[in-house]
């Protein structure tokens, strides 16, 4: 038997390799390249334009950090945007909730969604929710015109580089600042700290969130699968402090079981190693 191994530069002289068992699926959209792969120890993964979005093994850890955080300072959310998470898995988390009434998903490319539907039903099978109304668009453009109309938005996004970059800028914050209820929150993919590429990445999306948004916070999660497996997430909010105003309790009441989250996890993950604070501060 030949040993088969998916590899991915995490940066020039560094290499992640996952041993797979297939490669089963390969498409180009308009967008990006799509390829599925069967792996032994992560399940069944997927990755855009050679670079790992999801996996059956740690999706747990991204999909619980990304919702159930703003769920917990604000557990009367009605109506979530979500832009981009096209593998369902954000949409999934959120379904739980049935005091959500509506959840809009735009995502650019519908290939990655039907992809998902098909073979990771995992983190897909909730987007034929009732709740959930699908677009296949950019979310730069959609959320242009939306006024005061979410409680939440979750940029569930690609790195910013290709279909993702848009989604990193200035405009687009503000934008979604415009697009929320007056005490509206904005989670969104923030990069890692720990390589220079996305560390510079990092930087740039706190500074221009912080000059929007009157709270502006950073918080953390462990990735195994993303490059230096340290991850984080930006808190943007009109009203609410991620730490101060956390509903323990009742987001407790809610009774949903989760793998990754808990009200004590909650507020640990906003406390930053001394060297992320420091990049994060000299903005
Ligand atoms: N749930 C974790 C999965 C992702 S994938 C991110 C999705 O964002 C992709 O499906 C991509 O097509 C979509 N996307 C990219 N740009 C846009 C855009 N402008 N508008 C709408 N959707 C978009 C996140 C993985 C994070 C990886 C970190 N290294």
């Amino acid at each position: 038997m030949i040993d088969l191994w998916y590899t991915e530069s995490h940066t020039e002289n560094v290499r992640f390799s996952i041993k797979i068992n297939k490669h089963f699926h390969s498409e180009t959209s308009e967008f990006q390249k799509i390829d599925f792969f069967e792996s032994t120890e992560f399940g069944t993964f997927f990755t855009l334009d050679g670079l790992m979005m999801v996996n059956e093994k740690d999706e747990f850890v991204y999909h619980d950090m990304i919702s159930h955080v703003p769920l917990a300072v604000n557990p009367s959310v009605k109506k979530v945007l979500v832009i981009g998470g096209g593998d369902g898995g954000t949409a999934r988390e959120l379904t739980r909730y049935e005091s959500i009434e509506r959840i809009d998903m735009v995502e650019i490319d519908e290939a990655v969604v039907r992809a998902c539907q098909k073979y990771l039903p995992l983190t897909a099978s909730k987007l034929e929710d009732s709740r959930v109304n699908l677009y296949f668009e950019d979310g730069v453009a959609f959320v242009k015109d939306k006024k005061d109309e979410y409680d939440l938005i979750l940029v569930d996004s690609t790195d910013p580089i290709g279909p993702g970059e848009g989604l990193f800028t200035r405009a687009f914050y503000q934008d979604c600042f415009d697009a929320l209820t007056k005490d509206g929150i904005l989670v969104n993919q923030h990069e890692s700290p720990y390589y220079q590429r996305d560390a510079i990445a990092m930087k740039k999306a706190h500074s221009k969130l912080k000059e929007i948004f009157p709270i502006s916070k950073v918080y953390q999660f462990h990735m195994p699968t993303y490059p230096s497996g340290h991850w984080l997430f930006g808190f943007a909010s009109k009203s609410f402090d991620p730490i101060k105003d956390i509903k323990k309790d009742e987001w407790n009441k809610f009774g949903l079981k989760t793998k990754y989250y808990n009200t004590d996890l909650h507020v640990g993950c906003f406390a930053l190693p001394t060297y992320v604070k420091e990049m994060l501060d000299k903005n």
